[in-house]
């Protein structure tokens, strides 16, 4: 029951045409701060992605989103249903000094009738070292921001913290896309403590489904 998987290189097609196209624009970011003269705004898109992590502003993390991550992580089985070539890869810039995260996440070949949730979570391991939403001696994945779907705002499920406020909603939407293929744009102000987490390897992004509601595939955002 699974339509055609787009191929992947299609996915970064389209990463590469949105991020020019889009009002998201690394290179006029750089202008705010004073970086690059006017003339270099010409040179935007595709080029100023891949060069972004050159100049100490923006950070590039990346993700394969697969089942393999997801049972790592969650230390779970997916159900035996799932689609073996569900799979989804997660780009994103974060900027240094503002500490936005722009990013994009395709996928690909989920469980019908597609995405219902997603998020990112972090990994906690339990070793009391670890920020307040993670639990000494408990190793979890709590919520620290909705990307789309449930829950829609902070505080709504107990692993979600309250202390988050509606300015720290950038880039949720409330639904997620019909269908089990296709990709999300969006952008989200990493809170501390979160930005360390973020790069100690800490945050992952998970993509739920129907039939596997604890989460399908995800990947930890890696540099
Ligand atoms: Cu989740």
């Amino acid at each position: 029951m699974k339509s055609n998987s787009l191929p992947k290189v299609a996915f970064y097609m389209l990463t590469l045409s949105l991020l020019t196209y889009s009002p998201f624009n690394l290179a006029d970011n750089h202008s705010e701060q004073g970086k690059i003269p006017a003339e270099s705004k010409q040179a935007v898109g595709g080029k100023a992605w891949s060069e972004a992590s050159d100049d100490n502003v923006f950070t590039i993390f990346k993700a394969d989103l697969t089942i393999a991550n997801e049972e790592i992580l969650s230390n779970k089985k997916v159900n035996k249903e799932t689609p073996q070539d569900a799979h989804g890869f997660f780009i994103g810039a974060y900027n240094n000094q503002t500490h936005m995260l722009n990013f994009m996440i395709g996928y690909s070949g989920l469980s019908e009738p597609g995405l219902l949730m997603s998020h990112f979570h972090m990994r906690c391991l339990g070793d009391g070292k670890e920020p307040p939403i993670c639990k000494p001696g408990n190793p979890s994945g709590p919520i620290i921001q909705t990307i789309c779907g449930m829950p829609t705002r902070p505080g709504m499920v107990p692993d979600w913290p309250t202390t988050k406020t509606d300015k720290d909603k950038h880039g949720l939407e409330t639904r997620c896309s019909k269908g089990n293929s296709g990709y999300i744009v969006g952008k989200w102000t990493v809170e501390e403590p979160y930005r360390k987490s973020l790069l100690d390897k800490k945050v992952f992004v998970n993509l739920h489904t129907k039939s596997n509601p604890k989460g399908e595939i995800s990947g930890i955002l890696e540099k």
